[in-house]
């Protein structure tokens, strides 16, 4: 059986964060692990409470999956603090996580919640940035890439990302405007435009967990970094088409079995819910 671990906060609400992560795994075929960052206290209308773990529990966390279930790809998301992230950046320099070792790293750099919610503290920036040089790919949306290199532009976003140190840069355009929903994956040399059709739905809560979670889970099954790009691609399109209504505000995506993600509809042409 193939283990992929996620580092990231719970939604109380099971839309994002590590539970969409293990919805994500289970739907790839994977067992999912995970090392808590922070409780949320959340449902669908908003974050109303964050309880952050102290940083030694969540490194013993990592340290213990490793040791035991040896992971073929981690995956993190909510990080919470500064401290919380040096304790997770030297675990994974200590079990070969990321660029340092062996076992292919996502980086999602998750900063707000799609309600404006805080989910990373604003003096914790300088601290993320500094694990992405750890990342075979880091994933932010285009408000991530305003806060982190000051541009929406996904090509000079992905340069000045590039600079950080990870091997690659997704960035996503789920967050633009206009009737496709493109992303840009390039490690400096070569571009690969993913493209989908954008859907037309509130309900995108947990989207940017599901796909860095379906990238991890692909790589964890052996993909090259392109190959589980473009299934995590396919995949989250998929998982918006399947989103539903919950609770009264954004609903989450859905996550349905994916262990063949060929046999899914292209996104390019399926025009799904609009
Ligand atoms: O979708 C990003 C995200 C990650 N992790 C947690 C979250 C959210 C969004 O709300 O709550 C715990």
């Amino acid at each position: 059986m193939k283990v992929a671990l996620t580092v990231a906060g719970s939604d109380s609400g099971g839309g994002a964060g590590l539970q969409a992560d293990l919805h994500t795994f289970a739907a790839f075929g994977v067992h999912g692990t995970t090392a808590v960052t922070a409780v949320t206290v959340q449902n669908t209308v908003g974050v109303s409470g964050v309880h952050e773990i102290p940083p030694q529990l969540v490194a013993d966390q990592i340290r213990v999956v490793v040791e035991d279930m040896h992971p073929g790809a981690v995956k993190t998301g909510m990080l919470a603090s500064a401290p919380i992230i040096e304790a997770i950046g030297e675990a994974f320099r200590r079990h070969g996580i990321g660029r340092s070792g062996s076992v292919p790293l996502v980086l999602d750099p998750v900063c707000a919640s799609m309600h404006g919610d805080a989910l990373l503290r604003p003096d914790a920036l300088d601290a993320l940035r500094s694990l992405f040089s750890l990342a075979t790919v880091v994933t932010p949306n285009l408000d991530e890439t305003a806060l982190l290199v000051g541009t929406r532009d996904q090509r000079a976003a992905a340069r000045a990302l590039l600079e950080l140190g990870p091997a690659y840069a997704l960035v996503k355009g789920g967050h633009g405007t206009g009737s496709r929903s493109q992303d840009l994956l390039t490690d400096g040399t070569s571009e690969l435009w993913l493209d989908a059709a954008r859907i037309d739905t509130g309900n995108t809560h947990g989207s940017g967990d599901t796909l860095g979670a379906a990238i991890a889970a692909r790589l964890a099954s052996g993909d090259t970094l392109a190959d589980a790009v473009t299934a995590a691609k396919r995949y989250v399109t998929r998982a918006v088409a399947t989103s539903y209504s919950v609770g009264a505000g954004h609903g989450p995506v859905g996550h349905p079995p994916a262990t063949d993600a060929s046999l899914l509809p292209d996104p390019a042409a399926a025009g799904v819910g609009t």
